[in-house]
């Protein structure tokens, strides 16, 4: 049975029986891996499962846009799967309709709620267990983005503007900084200035793509590991989730968000920050992984980039914490007050380490690369 801390929805009744499921449900569970969204397993008389979720609106400010990417991305992801050979039912999410034929539901709180397919005998990773599985991962999210290649992106509702545009970060976090709203401003003088010096990073892949260096392509944009799940049994790969931020974006956001995450020595959260560095062996691995299956479809500007873009991204992720703490934690979910801080702290930790690093991406990537 759930966890008696974790509580179903007031209006879990009125969400079942949109859904036709009335009186079907017969356990739950929630699922704390994700920072946004609220999510609950619930099984049914017939022991099938099934995702639900409550889109938080805070952050997805128009929920219909989001559901509305969703289907169409899904269906899009469903065809290729099909055309391969493949299992849609496990390999990609698939939305439910209500009994009136809608995509989501609105209680009468006025909270959206979704049901998607729950992918049986499945697992996410929250840390890397071996080295084979993290180039898995990037051979995923490769073949995620070949999926999406030919998916024309100027039909995407941008679901959160200027998502990955890490200069309009460092502005927010500026902004944040003047308004100061929950008074911490002056105990994070040494974190605000590791940002102010390192302000000409945040322009140079906005620019390049403002300039037309670098393509822009759909992407996943928030290719944290957990967001792949594995068989439970081979421990491959099945089915890429978490597609609410899937928009036009660059290769090298998801390339360098899944470095982010995956080749920490350490989770994201971690106090001790003499266990967070880079794993320079993971990157490698990563760039195996994913150069496998996106790097012919590469322009030599991206490969170029990936080393950067890792530190870039993991630089936004940091100002992003740091900004957040600043307001208050009004937007990722948080564990206890300084859990934002934290999360900054092992971020711009990452960042040093890759700045040491950075001459050894280069030429791993060059190498992998090359050897294609
Ligand atoms: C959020 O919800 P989750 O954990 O998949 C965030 C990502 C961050 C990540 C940091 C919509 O993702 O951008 O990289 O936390 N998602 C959104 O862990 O802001
Ligand atoms: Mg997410």
């Amino acid at each position: 049975m759930a966890l008696i801390t974790d509580k179903l929805p007031a209006t879990i009744d009125e969400i079942l029986e949109a859904y036709g499921l009335k009186g079907r449900m017969t356990d739950w569970a929630m699922i704390h891996t994700g920072h946004i969204n609220r999510t609950y397993v619930i099984t049914l008389d017939n022991g099938e499962k099934r995702l639900l979720q409550l889109i938080n609106t805070a952050v997805f400010k128009k929920p219909l846009e989001v559901m509305d990417n969703a289907m169409r991305v899904t269906d899009h992801i469903r065809n290729k799967i099909v055309e391969a050979g493949g299992d849609p039912s496990r390999e990609t999410l698939s939305v439910y309709f209500t009994t009136d034929g809608k995509n989501c539901f609105t209680d009468s709180d006025g909270e959206y709620w979704r049901f998607y397919n729950f992918v049986d005998k499945a697992f996410s990773y929250d840390s890397i267990e071996n080295e084979e599985i993290f180039f898995r991962a990037g051979a995923a999210f490769g073949n995620f983005q070949s999926q999406l290649a030919d998916f024309p992106g100027e039909t995407l509702h941008e679901t959160i503007a200027s998502f990955h545009d890490t200069y309009q970060r460092f502005l927010n976090l500026k902004a944040a900084i003047e308004k100061n709203a929950a008074g911490r401003k002056d105990e994070v003088k040494a974190e605000i200035d590791f940002v102010l010096e390192r302000e000409a990073d945040t322009k140079v892949i906005v620019d390049l793509i403002a300039k037309g260096d670098i393509p822009v392509r759909v992407t996943h944009n928030d290719t944290k590991l957990n967001n792949i799940m594995f068989d439970s049994e081979t421990k491959m790969p099945v089915c890429i989730v978490d597609l609410d931020t899937v928009m036009p974006g660059s290769a090298l956001y998801d390339f360098g968000d899944a470095i982010r995450y995956g080749a920490s020595t350490a989770a994201e959260d971690e106090k001790d920050l003499s266990k967070v560095s880079m794993d320079i062996n993971l990157y490698k691995t990563y760039v195996e992984g994913y150069l496998s299956t996106a790097g012919k479809s590469l322009t030599k500007a991206e490969i170029d980039n990936l080393p950067f873009s890792a530190k870039l991204l993991t630089l936004e992720c940091g100002i992003r914490f740091l900004t957040d703490y600043l307001d208050g934690d009004v937007y990722f979910g948080t564990a206890y007050p300084e859990h934002n801080l934290d999360r900054c702290h092992t971020q711009f930790k990452l960042v040093y380490d890759m700045e040491q690093k950075m001459d050894e991406m280069m030429r791993i990537t060059q190498e992998v690369y090359n050897s294609l």
